[in-house]
């Protein structure tokens, strides 16, 4: 049976993107396979996070995720840095890992923007991190977002890396897992950047929490041009907003997007936006109430990542003692 990691960081309420592009293909994953999912509040700091509410953050988060249907009893569900084989497979990857390689990095030009001097070393080293968490498990497949293939493919590059420098077949390979439909979710408001639970506005995202107003709400403020939907699928080439909005359908719907079209293309967004907003909340309702539910018990919760930290750390402790033992560290 192969294993799975797969993280989130608990930066705020995780949103559609995160649901699409990665929560709900965890959920089915669990049924065939040995599943590892962590809130990384490593990487999170890797921007500044106020530490209450990192903490709030870290429990939403673990609420959110349970009542999309992730099972604690039967996988690990744990807070990263409560396991610290995770920092200590880092660093030494920090050491094998080259500045050309993480020059290369997509997202951390995104993330930094124009003010790359002044980010912290944790956002440059981060898809460093990232491999440690895949490899401290000799986790085989990752499911996640498109955004993250590059940091699946740096992960190898490590693995390889590390392999070869010390002559051993220690780390093995692994693969993205990435959905085939809406594997990266755009911003309500901007039909060219990645929705973002982070995103200064709120109005750019759906998050997972949000009631029937607010999905109808901003469903019927999400940016759009001003044409008619088109006809077929063709027609959406270079309509990035038009596009953004049939691919969460689809998603949801499981229909194809000329199914889609066929229903609704040639008339204005109206009355689409509004069977995508009805769409939206029968998915998504469900979850927000379950996570209103479950965040009644902060104990209950807090037991549920101090549980799977433990069986986690089991998991990962054998596995970064050897790669320590084969760099070289006494113990
Ligand atoms: N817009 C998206 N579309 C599809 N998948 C997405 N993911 C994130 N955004 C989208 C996937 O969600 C998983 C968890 O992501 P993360 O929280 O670790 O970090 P991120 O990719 O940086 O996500 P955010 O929401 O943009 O977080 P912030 O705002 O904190 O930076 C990953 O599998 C990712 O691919």
């Amino acid at each position: 049976m192969a294993r799975i990691f797969s993280g989130i960081q608990p930066t705020g309420i995780p949103t559609l993107g995160n649901y699409l592009g990665a929560i709900r293909n965890w959920v089915t994953l669990q049924a065939e396979h040995e599943c590892i999912f962590c809130l990384v509040d490593l990487h999170a700091i890797t921007q500044f996070q106020d530490p209450a509410t990192l903490a709030r953050q870290t429990r939403e988060q673990a609420a959110v995720l349970l009542a999309c249907g992730i099972d604690p009893a039967g996988h690990i569900f744990f807070n990263q840095s409560a396991v610290s084989a995770h920092a200590r497979l880092a660093w030494i990857f920090n050491c094998v890992a080259r500045l050309g390689w993480l020059n290369r990095m997509t997202q951390f030009k995104d993330k930094a923007g124009k003010d790359r001097e002044a980010q912290s070393a944790g956002l440059y080293v981060y898809p460093n991190l990232m491999a440690a968490d895949i490899l401290a498990y000799h986790a085989t497949q990752v499911p996640v977002g498109d955004d993250q293939r590059q940091h699946v493919e740096l992960t190898n590059d490590i693995a390889q890396k590390f392999n070869h420098d010390y002559g051993v077949d220690f780390f093995p390979e692994v693969a993205a897992l990435i959905p085939p439909t809406a594997a990266r979710v755009m911003s309500l408001r901007d039909g060219t950047k990645k929705m973002s639970k982070s995103d200064p506005s709120d109005q750019s995202r759906i998050n997972l929490t949000d009631d029937a107003d607010q999905i109808a709400l901003k469903i019927r403020r999400a940016k759009t041009d001003p044409k008619p939907l088109p006809a077929d699928p063709a027609g959406l080439e270079g309509r990035a907003e038009a596009r953004n909005l049939i691919d969460i359908y689809t998603a949801l719907s499981g229909e194809t997007r000329q199914g889609v079209l066929d229903r609704f293309g040639g008339g204005g967004f109206g009355p689409f936006k509004e069977a995508l907003a009805a769409v939206l909340v029968e998915h998504l309702a469900p979850i927000a109430a379950e996570t209103q539910r479950l965040l009644r018990d902060e104990t209950a919760i807090d037991a549920v990542l101090r549980d799977g930290a433990g069986r986690a750390g089991a998991v990962a402790e054998p596995i970064v003692r050897e790669a320590e033992r084969l760099v070289g560290f006494l113990r």
